[in-house]
């Protein structure tokens, strides 16, 4: 078993990083900083959410918050300290892909089954992505689990979904899973190949990650560059390429109509 602390630390441990896809950095931001982020998603949380809220609307995942989030944490993405630790990878030249918010609370608090994200983006596989706490997270309160070392495998294409008992010991041996406990302060970093899941909440508590994605500005597949200067000239924006991705979905939409109408 590895020790937790090879991948963790006050600073980014890169070579840990590529080694094993996941790295979590101990009180990234000041505790004022914390402090003002925690107080604004709770003033929300009360006032929007905890009386009600949309799960899984629009054919959105359970776990992805539906509702608009206030502006300094839909703004997090560009706090400095996040550009500056992706500068850190990526060096100088660094673009935004997109930010979701993660949830689970007493509306949901479902497990979700292990899978890697790379096919839910466009682009390249060099892509990194942040779990930014808001609440303590905690394998009892539906946490995030990582399996170390598991991005080395690429992209597992349509093999990419994979159910979690599967990735609990003793089903697998060869690799190993951890479930960081994480406070908010902390950040952690998970290559977009690693394979990671969560399982149902025992205690219906809030767990909340706020998690950005990022990539080099050698890479036109989204438009938001974040620091320095692109580094390509092609750009999917100029090419049509997500209409066809949502032609393809409208066909698929009216094909099940088709099914279900004959049934
Ligand atoms: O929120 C979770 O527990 C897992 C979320 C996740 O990995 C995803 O939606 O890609």
């Amino acid at each position: 078993m590895i020790a937790i602390s090879l991948i963790e630390g006050s600073r980014l441990d890169l070579s840990a990083f590529r080694n094993y896809g996941v790295f979590v950095i101990r009180d990234c931001f000041s505790d004022r900083e914390t402090t003002e982020l925690v107080s604004v998603w709770n003033d929300f949380y009360e006032s929007d959410l905890r009386n009600n809220r949309l799960v899984g609307a629009n054919g959105a995942s359970a776990q992805d918050l539906c509702e608009t989030v206030p502006d300094a944490i839909a703004r997090l993405y560009k706090h400095p300290r996040l550009v500056a630790l992706m500068n850190s990878i990526y060096g100088e030249n660094v673009v935004f892909c997109q930010q979701r918010i993660l949830i689970k609370d007493h509306h949901f608090g479902g497990g979700v089954p292990g899978h890697q994200d790379f096919s839910y983006y466009r682009g390249g596989m060099n892509k990194v992505g942040l779990f930014v706490p808001l609440t303590l997270c905690h394998p009892r309160n539906g946490g995030l689990h990582f399996v170390l070392k598991s991005h080395k495998f690429g992209y597992l294409g349509e093999r990419g979904y994979i159910p979690s008992p599967k990735l609990l010991p003793p089903h697998l041996d060869k690799l190993e899973v951890v479930s960081p406990t994480v406070r908010p302060g902390d950040v952690m970093l998970m290559d977009i190949c690693t394979w990671h899941f969560s399982l149902d909440s025992e205690t219906g508590e809030s767990r909340v990650y706020v998690n950005p994605y990022y990539q080099p500005a050698t890479d036109g597949s989204y438009d938001t560059l974040l620091s320095g200067a692109w580094q390509t000239d092609t750009f999917w924006r100029d090419h049509d390429i997500a209409s066809l991705l949502t032609t393809e979905s409208q066909i698929h939409a009216a094909e099940l109509r088709k099914l279900r109408e004959r049934q």
